[in-house]
C-alpha cells in the first residue's frame, strides 16, 4: 500500500479522499490555494503545501506546481478528485513521468475518453450500444454532410469531439440549417478546444441521463456496479441523483453493466470510470465516459456498500479486485441532494461566512461536507458546499428520509438550494421517477 498520497483537490471530495486515505493507514498531503488555508482537511492531512492564489489557474490546475508539491513532500500517488486536473491526459502522464502513481487510468486511456470521437469509436468496437449517427470526424464536403444528415433524419445534434459535459453542441431541426450550423460548431470548437472536428448524432429529444459506474484493476478484472439516474439537473450542472434508475430492470441493469464491464476489459481499463448513457424508449445510447470519480459517487456506495474511493487507491497501489461480479448485490434505494451556496430560484451564487450551521443526521442520512460554522465560502470555486446523501429500503422512504433531513439543516450567513430541493422532492413528477434531463428547466420556466 501507498505511505503518503497527494489530494489534488479541495473541499467535499479533498476530505473525502482523506478520509479514505486514513482507513487505510495512507498518510495525506493536502495542496490549497491561499484563500483554502482553513479548509477541513487541510487542518486534517499530515502535511499541507499551499500551491499559490485563490484563481484555480494559479494552483489547481498548475500541474508543474502540484508535481512539485509532490516531490517536497515525497508522495508515492497523486488523487486527482473531481474537476481541475482529474481528466488531464497530460497531466496524468507528467505525474507518472515525475515517479508518481497517478490515481486513475492510464493517460492513454484518458486521452481517447477525452476525445468523444475515439471514445465511440472504442465503444462501438467493444459492443456497447451508441447514438446513430456519422460516427466519425464530417469533412468539408457540403453534399456528403447533407447525406449524411439525411440517413440519420431530423432533428440532429452536431457535437465538438473535443467537447463534452455539455460543451460543443448545437441541435439543428431542419436540413437547411445543417451546414450554417456544422460551420458555426466547427468554428467555436477550434477556439474552445484547439480541435475543429464534429460530428452528427441523431437528437434525442426527451432522454433520460443514466449512467453505470465500473472497477478495473491492472488484471483484466472488470465489474459494473449498476447505475445512477442524474436526470435531474439545469444547464448541465446536476442537482439530485439516485440510484437504482427508477423503472430499469434489473435484467436491462445486467445487460448492460455487463457490456460495460466487458467493455473496461476491451479498452484494458483501470480504476473507477462512469460510462454515461442516454435511456429513450427504453433503449440505451452511449455518449461519453467519465475517467475519474464523480460527484454523485456516495449513492453507489449506499445501495452496494463499496466504498469507491477505497477502491480506487487499492487499485493503483497494484492490488486485484477484492470483488467479483456476482458479489455487487443491489439494497435499497439512495438519493443525493448536492446542496450549493446560492439563491435556490436565480441559482446566484452566495459564497461569505456561514456564521452558524447545523447537519442533519439519523438512520440512513450520511452527509458528505466540509463546512462548519464560521466557515467562509470563497468566491472562486464551485459554489457545491456539500452532499446529502438518504439510503432506505424503498424509494419513497428515502424520500421521506430526505425531506426529513433537508428540514433538520440550519445554515446562516449564506443561501442554499435546499427550498429548491424541498419543492422537488414534494413534486408529483419527481416522486413518481422517470422525469427526462429537461424537466428541471421546464419546471423552473413555468415560474
Ligand atoms: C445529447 C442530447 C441529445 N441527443 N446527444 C449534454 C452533455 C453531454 N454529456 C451530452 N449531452 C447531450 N447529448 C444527443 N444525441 C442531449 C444532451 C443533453 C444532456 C445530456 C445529459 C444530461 C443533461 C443534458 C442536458 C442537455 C442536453
Amino acid at each position: 500500500m501507498f505511505n503518503k498520497v497527494l489530494i489534488a483537490n479541495r473541499g467535499e471530495i479533498a476530505l473525502r479522499i482523506l478520509r479514505a486515505c486514513s482507513e487505510l493507514g495512507i498518510k495525506t498531503v493536502a495542496v490549497h490555494s491561499d484563500v483554502d488555508r482553513d479548509l477541513q482537511h487541510v487542518r486534517l492531512a499530515d502535511e499541507s503545501v499551499c500551491i499559490g492564489p485563490a484563481a484555480p489557474n494559479l494552483s489547481y490546475l498548475n500541474a508543474p506546481g502540484v508535481i512539485a508539491a509532490a516531490e517536497l513532500a515525497d508522495v508515492d500517488a497523486i488523487h486527482p478528485g473531481y474537476g481541475f486536473l482529474s481528466e488531464n491526459a497530460d497531466f496524468a502522464e507528467q505525474v507518472e513521468r515525475s515517479g508518481f502513481v497517478f490515481i486513475g487510468p492510464k493517460a492513454e486511456t484518458m486521452r481517447i475518453m477525452g476525445d468523444k470521437l475515439s471514445a465511440i469509436q472504442a465503444m462501438k468496437e467493444a459492443g456497447v450500444p451508441c447514438v446513430p449517427g456519422s460516427g466519425c470526424a464530417l469533412g468539408d464536403d457540403p453534399d456528403a454532410n447533407l447525406a449524411m444528415g439525411r440517413e440519420i433524419g431530423y432533428p440532429i445534434m452536431i457535437k465538438a469531439s473535443g467537447g463534452g459535459g455539455g460543451r460543443g453542441m448545437r441541435p439543428v431541426f431542419e436540413e437547411k440549417s445543417l451546414l450554417e450550423s456544422i460551420a458555426l460548431t466547427r468554428s467555436e470548437a477550434g477556439a474552445a478546444f484547439n480541435n475543429d472536428s464534429v460530428y452528427l448524432e441523431k437528437y434525442l429529444e426527451h432522454p433520460r441521463h443514466i449512467e453505470i459506474q465500473v472497477l478495473a484493476d491492472n488484471f483484466s478484472n472488470a465489474i459494473h456496479l449498476g447505475e445512477r439516474d442524474c436526470s435531474m439537473q439545469r444547464r448541465n450542472q446536476k442537482i439530485i441523483e439516485e440510484a437504482p434508475a427508477p423503472g430499469i430492470s434489473k435484467e436491462m441493469r445486467n445487460e448492460l453493466g455487463t457490456l460495460c464491464a466487458e467493455a473496461c476489459k476491451r479498452i484494458d481499463y483501470r480504476g473507477a470510470g462512469t460510462f454515461e448513457f442516454l435511456y429513450e424508449h427504453g433503449n440505451f445510447y452511449f455518449i461519453e465516459m467519465n475517467t475519474r470519480i464523480q460527484v454523485e459517487h456516495p449513492v453507489t456506495e449506499m445501495v452496494t456498500g463499496i466504498d469507491l474511493v477505497k477502491q480506487q487507491l487499492l487499485i493503483a497501489a497494484g492490488q486485484p479486485l477484492a470483488y467479483e461480479q456476482k458479489d455487487i448485490t443491489l439494497a435499497g434505494h439512495a438519493i443525493e441532494c448536492r446542496i450549493n451556496a446560492e439563491d435556490p430560484y436565480t441559482f446566484l451564487p452566495s459564497p461569505g461566512n456561514i456564521r452558524s450551521y447545523h447537519a442533519a443526521g439519523g438512520r440512513g442520512v450520511r452527509v458528505d461536507s466540509h463546512i462548519y460554522s464560521g466557515y467562509a465560502v470563497p468566491p472562486n470555486y464551485d459554489s457545491l458546499i456539500g452532499k446529502l446523501i438518504c439510503h432506505g429500503d424503498d424509494r419513497l422512504e428515502t424520500i421521506a428520509r430526505t425531506q426529513n433531513a433537508l428540514r433538520e439543516f440550519v445554515f446562516e450567513g449564506i443561501k442554499t438550494n435546499i427550498p429548491l430541493h424541498q419543492d422537488l422532492l414534494s413534486n408529483e413528477d419527481f416522486r413518481k421517477g422517470g422525469a427526462d434531463i429537461h424537466y428541471l428547466e421546464r419546471l423552473l420556466d413555468k415560474g
